[in-house]
Order: C-alpha cells, then structure tokens, then sequence
C-alpha cells in the first residue's frame, strides 16, 4: 500500500479530471490518496473509502495585492506529508504544482519525499513557455524525481521547448470504459431543443480560447445546411459570449444549445453523433477519449496528442485547426450516413478500450514503484 499525495487544479479541466480519476482507481486499488488543493475536485463527488482531503487555506492579508497560495501550498503539502507518512507526491500541471513540491520537499530534508510531476498540456504548449514562466518550469522539471507526460508529442514538445534531457514516461489519459458507456434509449430531448431526428454534434470545454470553439460554430453552420442538425456546447468559461454572440450573427440561435456546466456527461454523449476538438493544440483531449468510450466519432484538432487516440478514418479524423473545409466535409459524411456513422462508433469504443483505466492505471502504479526504488 502507498500513500499518495496528489495536487491538482479542482475546478473543471482535464487535468483535474484525469488526477482525480486516477486517485479513484488508485484508492480502489487500496492506496491511501490525500489529495491537497484548495478546493475539493470537481470529480470527487461522493465519499470514496481511502480518499481524503486536506485543504490550502489561502491567507488574505492588506499587503497581499495576490496571496501566495503557491507557498500556503508549499507548506500544506510538507505538513500533509509529515502527518499522513507519505510516501510520494503526485502533482498534476507544473505550474504551480511542481515548484511548490520542490519547496515542500527542500523543507523536508532531501530524502524524505519523492515527487512525481505530470504534464498535461497548456502546462507546456501555453503557460510554461512563456518568459515569465519559462525558467520555474523547466527548473521544477528537471528537478522532480519522475515526470509523466499525456502522449509522445507533450513529451517530445517538452524536451524541444525546455531543451531538458531527463527521462520522461508517457502514460497516456484513460477512460472508465464500463462508466463512460453508450446509454441506450435517451431521448434527443433530454438536453436541449434536440428532435429525435436530429443529428446532435457536441463539443464539452472550459471554453477556452485554445479550443477554437468559434470554427465549431462555422463547421456546424456549414453542416446544418445539409443535414437536420443540432449543436450542443457545454461548460463555461471566457469564450463563452462571444461565442453566443457570433451564433446570434449567423442566425443559428434555434438550433446551437448552450447547456453550460453539466455533471452528467454519458448521458448528453449518449444522445450525440460526432464530438468536436478542434483545438489549437491537446496534450492529449481527454473529452475526445469520453465521446469515444460513448461511442462517438471526433473530429478534431491534428496538433498534438489527439492524433495518438484516434484511429485516422476509423474513429474519427484529425485535420488542422482552422481547415474548415475538411472538417465540413468529414462531419457531413459522418451524419448523412448511418452506416458509417454506425461503424465508426464500434471502432471508437473499440479504440477507447486500449485507454481503459484497467490498462493505463497500473502503469501509474509501476512508475511509482520504479522512483520509489530509485
Ligand atoms: O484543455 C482542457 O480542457 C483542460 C486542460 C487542463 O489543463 O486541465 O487539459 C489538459 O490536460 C488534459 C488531461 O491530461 C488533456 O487531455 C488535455 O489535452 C489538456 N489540454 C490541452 O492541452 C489544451
């Protein structure tokens, strides 16, 4: 049994979602898991036995124009450590996560604690190459004792962007494959103004500008010219007026739904027939994996890690970002015609199951076990 300390972000994110899934299996498995944040993990919505919490008080203070939750974390995580007796610490996104690790685990003396630091993606691609953060990045990197990264292009990207020569592990996101499960018998409606003849695309996001939701809107505007369709976007975020508000400009308000933040994701993917991802870049496109797992074929984005999870032609298709065209065409393919529609969604939940946590989760624990010897 190991007792892990995992740090991730809370609030909606694949990041926070891939850590608290794996704390799940890992607890499952009989691991002891604190998790450490400051707030309780989105996905950690019932009581888990060997699941606990502990949680960063974020001091506010006059001269704190920005209280320093990356030292309040710093110091959580070394005083969870000492109380809990763990063995490792597992942190999701390096910024601030891996640096606070760092200082936690100078503050405990230098062999009381191990760190293991997973990249996600935009820890990388977005935020860790900027200058103002280029330099903690990289130093909190290289100095974990292990890193994992969420497909061979995060890890190639890293090595290139932070010229970094240590070993890193790709373990690659995974699905609850008998969860995330293809629900038969929902109606179109359950979500939305959806008909049962409808086609529904989807797309689920923290409506990033990263995810390029706006060139969903131009394909979706291309594809219901032809074919009787609906468009369902989930989650919130910056993007999200703007988005509303060129959806109002082409006149598709009747048939594009904002569902907003929504807990129960098997069941709208139940009800979809093509999920979309076209993002400027994915580490890896964990919400592409779900809609797989549902049986639904993606089209998304070739920048990245989406291109290892899908099966080209098979369950989908990667095309560039802003290749409207292409992607018109493909989505227009795939819901004129039921039987390919059909046989893409066997290869998509064949496809997920090479993800299943039954799979990729003991990877995780064999990592663990080859630092912990280290
Ligand atoms: O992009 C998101 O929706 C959230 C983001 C995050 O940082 O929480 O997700 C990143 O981590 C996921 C889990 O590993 C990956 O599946 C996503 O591809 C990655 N997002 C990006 O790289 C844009």
């Amino acid at each position: 049994m190991t007792k892990i300390g995992i740090t991730c972000y809370p609030t909606y994110g694949g990041s926070g979602a891939i850590a608290t899934e794996l704390g799940i299996e890992l607890a499952k498995r009989g691991h002891k898991v604190h998790f450490i944040s400051y707030d309780f993990p989105f996905r950690l919505n019932k009581f888990y036995d060997n699941i606990f919490f502990h949680q960063v008080e974020i001091t506010e203070y006059p001269v704190f124009k920005y209280p320093p939750y990356s030292l309040s974390l710093s110091v959580k995580m070394a005083e969870v450590v000492e109380n809990e007796n763990l063995d490792l610490l597992h942190v999701h996104y390096a910024i601030p996560h891996a640096a606070s690790a760092y200082l936690a685990k100078k503050m405990l003396g230098d062999n009381r604690i191990k760190i293991i630091t997973t990249l996600h993606g935009t820890d990388i691609t977005l935020v860790g190459n900027h200058q103002s953060f280029y330099r903690i990045t990289k130093f909190s990197i290289e100095e974990s004792d292990g890193v994992t990264c969420v497909s061979n292009y995060l890890k190639e990207t890293t090595s290139k962007v932070f010229k970094i020569n240590k070993e890193m592990e790709v373990i690659y996101n995974f699905v609850d494959t008998e969860k995330y499960k293809r629900a038969v018998d929902i109606s179109k409606k359950i979500i939305g103004p959806a008909d049962e003849d409808d086609m529904v695309i989807t797309h689920i996001s923290n409506f990033r500008s990263v995810k390029k939701i706006d060139n969903i809107v131009r394909v979706f505007y291309r594809v219901s010219g032809e074919v009787k369709s609906k468009l369902i976007l989930v989650g919130d975020g910056p993007e999200l007026c703007r988005i509303r508000n060129m959806v109002k400009g082409m006149n598709l308000e009747d048939k594009v739904f904002f569902a907003g933040v929504q807990q129960d994701i098997v069941s709208i993917l139940s009800i979809s027939d093509l999920y979309m991802l076209p993002s400027e870049s994915e580490g890896f496109g964990l919400s592409a994996l779900e809609a797989l797992s549902c049986e639904v074929p993606v089209i998304g984005t070739n920048i990245g890690g989406l291109k290892e999870v899908i099966e080209e032609g098979k369950s989908g298709y990667t095309f560039d970002p802003d290749d409207i065209d292409s992607m018109s065409e493909a989505a227009i393919k795939i819901l004129k015609n039921k039987e390919v529609r059909m046989k893409m969604g066997t290869e998509a939940r064949k496809r997920a199951k090479l993800f299943d946590s039954s799979v990729i989760v003991p990877q995780y624990l064999d990592y663990y076990e080859r630092i912990l010897n280290v």
